[in-house]
This record gives C-alpha cells, structure tokens and sequence, in this order.
C-alpha cells in the first residue's frame, strides 16, 4: 500500500482482521479498521483477534440471532471493544442482507445511489510534494481535500495551499495532536476558509474542544472522541463540535451508526463518513451505510486503488469524474470478492461453530 502519514505515525502496511459469518450456505464479510499498533484507538489487529476468539464470538453463536440489530444487546457486557464488535456486527448485516436478496443500503436505510467523495492526504515529506499529491488527487474528480495536520505542519502548509486553490473545499484533521495552549495557532487557520478542523484536542477531552470552539469560526469536527451515541449527544450539548465524523468501525458497527446519524439529523448536526484504510470489504460497507440521507458532506471514502492494488475485491471501488462513488447494487455489500487474494494475504484463521441452537436464522 502507499504509505500513510498523520499526528499519530506512519502506516506502510496493514493487518487485518477480516470476519465471514455463514448460515445456510450463505455467508457474510466484515473487515475490522483496527491497526497494528494501538495509536489511533486502544485496539489492536491482535485485540481484535482475542476479542472476537474469546468473548464476542461465543456470545453470537451461543443461540440464534432474528436480526442484525440484535448483535448490540448481545454483546452489549462486553465493554469496549469497538473496532472487534463492528467487524462481528457488520458481517451478520451483510449476510442478513444476502440472504434476503437486497443491497446492504435498503436494510440500513440508505437511499442514495452515489456517494459525493473526498479524499484523505497524510503528511507528505515536504509542502511540494503535498502540493503535486493534491494536484493528482484533484484530477481524480475528489469533491474535497482533507490533509493531516500536526504541530509545525499547519498553517503555513494551508497558507500554501489557498495561494495555490483559493476555492478548493479544503479541511484539516489533527488526530488530537494539540492542546489547548495551542487555540491561537488554530486559530490563525480561521483565515483559510476551511470547511472544519477534525480533532484538533485529545480524545477525552470535550470540554477544551467546546472552550476552543467558541473561539474559532471554523467548525470543529468530531472523530476519535465520538465512539457511542452517548459522546455525540455530549459533544453536541456541551458545543465541543459543530460536525460529526461517523465511522462504524470505531463505533461498533452500523446499528450504533444510524443511532448517531439519526441523533445528528434531529440535532441539526452534518455527519459524514470517515475512513480508516479500509480494503474494499470495509469501503463496501462504509458506501451503503454513507447513503442514508443525513451524510451530506463528501467523507473520506475513496477510490481502492489509491490504498492497495489490487484489492480483495473485483473490480475495485472506482470513483466517477463527477467525484461520487456509485453504491454498489448486488446482494449485501454487493462487491465480488476475490478468494485467491485473500488466501495469499491470510496469516492465521481462527473458525468457530455455532452449537445446534446458533446462528442467524
Ligand atoms: O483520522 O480519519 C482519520 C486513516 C487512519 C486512521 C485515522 C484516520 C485516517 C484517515 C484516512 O484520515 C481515511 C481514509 O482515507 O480511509
Ligand atoms: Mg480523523
């Protein structure tokens, strides 16, 4: 894959943690977003892996389930474990949707038959090279441009890059890598005309995101701080945002999903969709669930190739010139995904039965 710089560190290669689910001859796929290492999240590829052998697998298997919105309450004592959860859930929606025949979207409730795309740029080795890295993704129809910022690499980069696109729909995600005692730097992007400035505080800390709100134009977006429907109606009373990032695998999967983009929409609140990565299975995922019709404002869901070529799935997630996706229409997630591929990635696999009770039925 491409290398993948932000705040945090730099990805250059990725574990993950994929989930099949089967039940009558049909089966359903789930991808987990969780990375190597725990920097973004406290989960791991490896915490994922123990979670899922240990608690959360036996608790989906134990006795049948009628819908995929019952994996919630059944696993709802285990606690935490977002990033394993989601990748469970979202494969029992994926086979439910399989097995009534339908896309994914119409069992979530999503309406919209293409997605407006934007694309995600980490930090590049210097301002030019981001500047052509921009240039590129441009060409490629992307409706607008988020790039990672960090201490030093900030307003002078964004200064850059106005001179050079004075319109371009532009944001910035910090990945929680300032303080407070940094307002005034954040402030100075107010100048910039961003569309929002993601996560600029640490991920505990909704009361300093509402005191750096009141003092910036630019709104402040949500991602690492929301992992429950409870922090989004936090956030959202306290003013520590004006706008929600929704990713299902940090909040365990798309019931948890709809539950913060229905709160949003009455709340009056924009959400869009994050990304985290994803190979084609979790990207399909995240396109059903970025049609329902609060998702207003293009997300960071892009095309496969510029993350791993090839994908594990065939053909790959492509964006249109118009910068949309099309959401893809076959039965649940509605991609083909290429067994060989995945068999030449595999490093482990773990399978579990369900006793004579189990499964969805
Ligand atoms: O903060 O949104 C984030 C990637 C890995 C971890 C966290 C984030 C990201 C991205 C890239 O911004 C989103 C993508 O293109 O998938
Ligand atoms: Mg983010």
């Amino acid at each position: 894959m491409r290398p993948f710089e932000t705040s945090f560190g730099r990805v250059a290669a990725r574990t993950i943690v994929l989930v099949t689910v089967h039940a009558d001859g049909v089966e359903g796929w789930g991808e987990s977003v969780a990375d190597a290492d725990p920097l973004y999240s406290g989960e791991t590829a490896a915490t994922v892996w123990q979670s899922i052998d240990e608690y959360l697998a036996p608790r989906i298997l134990a006795a049948p389930l009628a819908h995929p919105r019952e994996v919630g309450a059944r696993l709802r004592h285990v606690r935490g474990h977002h990033m394993a959860k989601a990748a469970v859930e979202m494969a029992v929606w994926d086979l439910h949707a399989r097995q009534q025949g339908v896309p994914l979207q119409q069992t979530l409730g999503g309406t919209r038959t293409a997605i407006p795309s934007g694309v995600s740029i980490g930090i590049e080795p210097s301002i030019e090279a981001l500047l052509d890295r921009i240039a590129l993704e441009r060409e490629a129809g992307y409706q607008r441009v988020k790039i990672k910022i960090k201490p030093g690499w900030d307003v002078g980069v964004v200064a850059r890059i106005r001179d050079r696109w004075p319109a371009l729909p532009l944001m910035v995600d910090a990945n929680a890598a300032y303080r407070l005692a940094d307002a005034p730097t954040l402030a100075a992007l107010d100048a910039f005309g961003l569309l929002m400035i993601e996560q600029p505080l640490a991920e505990d800390d909704l009361v300093d995101h509402a005191t750096l709100q009141r003092s910036l134009r630019t709104p402040i977006c949500l991602d690492e701080s929301v992992e429950t429907r409870a922090d989004a109606a936090a956030a959202i009373a306290l003013g520590a945002c004006r706008i929600v990032n929704i990713k299902p695998g940090r909040l365990g999967g798309h019931a948890e999903s709809i539950a913060v983009h229905d709160l949003c929409a009455a709340a009056g609140v924009p959400v869009w969709h994050g990304g985290m990565l994803e190979t084609g299975i979790g990207r399909a995922h995240n396109l059903h669930l970025a049609s329902l019709p609060h998702f207003t404002v293009p997300g960071d869901i892009a095309a496969s190739e510029r993350y791993f070529a090839p994908d594990l799935i065939d053909p790959p997630i492509r964006v249109a010139p118009d910068g949309t996706i099309a959401v893809p229409v076959g039965p649940g997630i509605g991609v083909t995904i290429v067994p060989d591929r995945v068999e030449r990635a595999t490093e482990r696999r773990l399978a579990k039965r369900a006793g004579a009770a189990g499964g969805l039925h």
